[in-house]
């Protein structure tokens, strides 16, 4: 079948909440896909920072292939001998006494809501159901009801309510404010270190030290969502090593996977995690021993390959190679590692066109909020096909208007 048979197939079978570009891909390897037509791209969404370590790494493969040979799912109910080693892998890792797995990533920032709540009230002696929990303008935390409904983005929120109550929202970055809003009644604070869907948002230097301080003044929780800026995006482990900082609860999920196999998990301390009793929280597939073989090898190979290293390196270089481009139509080019938005002026008519002119140069990217072209390419990226990436996206941002197009007939890269 070609493009417009799958797209029809879609359109006709499947829910229409998304509008993707009309590519088709069959297949991945590393930093490339290729469509149903034989055309080769480069991928610089990594599947919104899932495929961190390259599409269909070998050594993630051979550990689902491996495990899903043995013993693939058994539920909770009882033990299985993927998980305990799993469990220390990533405590030794990362430095948290303890974890606590799920499956999507909006699951775990739901795990992370309850233990920041249970903690409140067991912990903290917030009295029951008046704990608050702070979040911020622009997040993207995941598409339950409860989170959408802390949602700045009206889009998400539309037709979806009556919403969970216990959240307040707060401008994203700013000091006073936070500060203004804590509470004795507030559980936790929520924020991505980094805003990925809200544009690439970095905040001002220092914003996590003052919510850090914030929480231990206030004996509250420090909540990060590190599902998209977490695991080597950023050229960090975790975005907040950025700031030197200790969160209280670190939510994981995407890259944890590499992109084979949902997982999910949140990270904290005995104090935090020990709210959990018997039967208070869990999940069918959380757990299971093909998610914790398939992460655990993910993992590895983040750390064997250098991918963190990697990241600081070539993203650093990207950023300032960005910012040196005499384009009309860049605003503001921001990011940290191999995670960077390019903010276009309003004039330029939005960031879409740029990204199709980009797919018919054999590169794929995902504009946000309209004017930002993102550019998150697997970790395993090498310097020369970064640089011819570069080169693409310099030459669409430098175009003339009319060569928008005609620079879109460009040949497809060998
Ligand atoms: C979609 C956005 C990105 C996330 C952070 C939690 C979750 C996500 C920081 C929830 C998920 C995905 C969801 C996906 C597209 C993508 C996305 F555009 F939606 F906002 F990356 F920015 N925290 N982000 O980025 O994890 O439940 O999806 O596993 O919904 O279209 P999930």
């Amino acid at each position: 079948m070609k493009t417009a048979e799958f797209v029809d197939l879609e359109d006709r079978f499947g829910a229409h909440n998304y509008h993707p570009l009309d590519v088709v891909i069959e297949r991945g390897e590393g930093i490339w896909v290729w469509d149903v037509e034989g055309n080769k791209y480069m991928d610089l969404l990594a599947a919104y920072s899932a495929v961190n370590q390259g599409h269909c790494h070998p050594r993630i493969i051979e550990s689902l292939v491996s495990q899903s040979h043995q013993l693939t799912l058994t539920s909770r109910a009882f033990r299985n001998d993927r998980l305990g080693p799993f469990y220390a892998y990533l405590s030794k890792l990362t430095g948290f006494d303890k974890v606590l797995p799920m499956n999507t990533g909006a699951e775990a920032v739901e795990t992370a809501i309850k233990a920041a709540r249970k903690w409140a009230y067991t912990v903290k002696g917030v009295p029951r159901d008046e704990a608050e929990i702070l979040v911020f303008s622009g997040n993207f935390h995941g598409r339950t009801t409860t989170i959408v409904g802390f949602s700045s983005e009206e889009q998400y929120r539309e037709g979806f309510g009556p919403f969970t109550p216990g959240f307040r929202i707060l401008p994203y970055g700013d000091f006073d404010a936070v500060a203004e809003a804590m509470h004795p009644g507030v559980a936790a604070i929520l924020i991505e270190p980094i805003q990925g869907e809200g544009g690439i948002i970095v905040p001002p230097d220092g914003y996590l030290r003052h919510l850090r301080a914030l929480a231990d003044e206030h004996r509250s929780l420090l909540v990060l969502d590190e599902i998209q800026s977490g695991l080597g995006r950023t050229g960090k482990m975790f975005a907040y090593e950025h700031e030197g900082i200790r969160p209280d609860i670190v939510i994981v999920g995407k890259a944890l996977s590499g992109g084979l196999y949902p997982v999910s998990a949140i990270l904290a301390d005995d104090e935090v995690m020990d709210v959990f009793h018997p039967g208070d929280h869990g999940s069918t597939y959380g757990g299971n021993p093909v998610a914790a073989a398939v992460a655990t090898a993910a993992l590895e190979v983040l750390v064997d390959e250098g991918l963190i290293e990697r990241s600081a390196t070539l993203g650093t270089e990207a950023i300032e190679r960005l910012r040196g481009l005499d384009s009309p139509h860049v605003h503001e080019v921001r990011g940290r590692g191999l995670w960077i938005g390019i903010e276009l002026n309003p004039e330029a008519g939005g960031a879409r066109q740029f990204c199709e002119a980009l797919q018919h140069r054999g590169v794929l990217c995902k504009e946000t909020h309209e004017h930002v072209i993102r550019v998150a390419p697997p970790l395993i990226i090498r310097r020369a096909e970064l640089d011819w990436a570069l080169e693409q996206i310099e030459a669409v941002l430098t175009a003339q208007p009319e060569q928008l197009t005609t620079a879109s007939e460009a040949v497809q890269v060998a």
